[in-house]
């Protein structure tokens, strides 16, 4: 039996990952360790409640003592690091709770990793679940590999880049058995509707402004988030120690592409008037530092793990939009004052 620390389950990869894996090995221990944010939403796991292989701890993971608490009393082979301040935009209006998660944080979970395990890391690993943005903006041509140079642009992706370079001195240094996999953008249920796809579907729903940042030209290549999960899990069981793998879909498409099909899928699902819709697409004042361009090399995790893509972008973002569609208990519960009051902020002044 292994037992996985898994931090951020509450989130929206992390709630996906858990739903995936606590059914799936059911000879596994799984412990949540999730702070409970804005971001997370206990009813993304609301599945998992009575599998006897799984529980949940309300901790920051920036809190050394309560994360040696944790340590102690489930005794984990493996962390896999999902927990971060991950929405772009918050991180342009304040960053300081982006280096205290991201960074600190980290830095915590390696370091207890480093007493607990002292003696011996047979059988030990921290797997670091990363992002492409830390490799900066690509310019019209060209992709992401593991061997380009960091370059973050935003604070939410210099935080990202600091804790990947924590990760590996930790493995250099002190010889801490680490695995990481930085991937594109991920899109599918249980995603707070801050992020660009969940937001415009449930603008769109509703009749309300689709905000495109600047000329909408920036392209990301868009990733379903169960195909990241199988990723992540594939490079847990078979990938090497020590080695980074690229997680990406080759699904490279500009935000006005991203936006049209959305709106083309609301009106299917939804008998809503489709040039209505087009209607709501509104430019707004362009995101500060916006990258231009993101594009993944995946040959190495499709080629040494054999890990590929299930989900077209087509058959995925369909299944995005009926989800959304029909859990309006979790889209209520999620947009709480809290909610609203970030959109103000963010799209008031724009
Ligand atoms: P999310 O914002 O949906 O969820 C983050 C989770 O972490 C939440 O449940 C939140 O409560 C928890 N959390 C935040 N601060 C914490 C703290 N101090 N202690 C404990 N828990 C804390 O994020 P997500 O989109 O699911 O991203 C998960 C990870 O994947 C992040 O590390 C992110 O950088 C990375 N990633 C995301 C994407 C993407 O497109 N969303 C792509 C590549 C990599
Ligand atoms: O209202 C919007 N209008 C708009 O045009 C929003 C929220 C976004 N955008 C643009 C900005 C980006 O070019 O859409 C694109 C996607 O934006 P986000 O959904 O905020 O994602 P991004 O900034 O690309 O970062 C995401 O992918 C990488 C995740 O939030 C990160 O956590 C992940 O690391």
């Amino acid at each position: 039996m292994t037992t996985y620390l898994v931090t951020g389950g509450a989130g929206f990869i992390g709630a996906n990952f858990l739903n995936l894996l606590v059914p799936r090995q059911p000879g596994d221990r799984f412990i949540n360790v999730d702070k409970l944010t804005y971001a997370a939403n206990p009813a993304s796991l609301e599945g998992l409640e009575g599998s006897g292989n799984y529980a949940l701890e309300r901790v920051d993971v920036a809190d050394a003592a309560a994360v040696d608490r944790l340590f102690e009393e489930h005794a984990p082979d493996c962390v896999v690091h999902f927990a971060a301040e991950s929405h772009v935009d918050r991180s342009i209006l304040g960053p300081g709770e982006f280096v205290r998660t991201n960074v600190e944080g980290t830095f915590v979970l390696l370091e207890a990793c480093r007493k607990h395990w002292a003696g011996s890391y047979d059988g030990k690993l921290f797997h670091h679940v990363s992002t492409d943005e830390v490799y900066g903006s690509l310019g019209a041509t060209g992709m992401f590999t593991e061997d380009t140079r960091y370059d973050p642009s935003s604070p939410y992706s210099a935080s990202k880049a600091a804790s990947d370079h924590l990760v590996r001195a930790w493995g250099r240094t002190y010889k801490l058995p680490f695995k990481l996999t930085n991937c594109s953008n991920n899109y599918g249920p249980l995603q707070f509707p801050e992020k660009l796809i969940p937001l415009m579907i449930l603008n769109a729903v509703e009749g309300k402004p689709l905000p495109i940042y600047g000329k909408g030209e920036n392209v990301r290549d868009w990733l379903y988030v169960t195909d990241h999960c199988e990723a992540i899990w594939r490079v847990i069981q078979s990938g090497a120690t020590g080695e980074t793998y690229n997680v990406g879909g080759h699904n490279e498409l500009m935000n006005v592409e991203v936006v049209d099909r959305i709106i083309e899928l609301v009106a299917a699902q939804t008998g809503g008037d489709l040039e209505a819709l087009r209607g709501l697409k509104t430019y707004v004042t362009d995101r500060p530092g916006h990258d231009l361009r993101y594009a993944i090399d995946a040959s190495k995790i499709e080629r040494d793990l054999g890990w590929t893509p299930q989900e077209t972008f087509e058959t995925g973002l369909a299944k995005t939009v009926a989800w959304y569609l029909e859990n309006d208990a979790w889209v209520d519960a999620v947009r709480s004052g809290a909610y609203r009051e970030w959109i103000d902020q963010n799209y008031g002044a724009r």
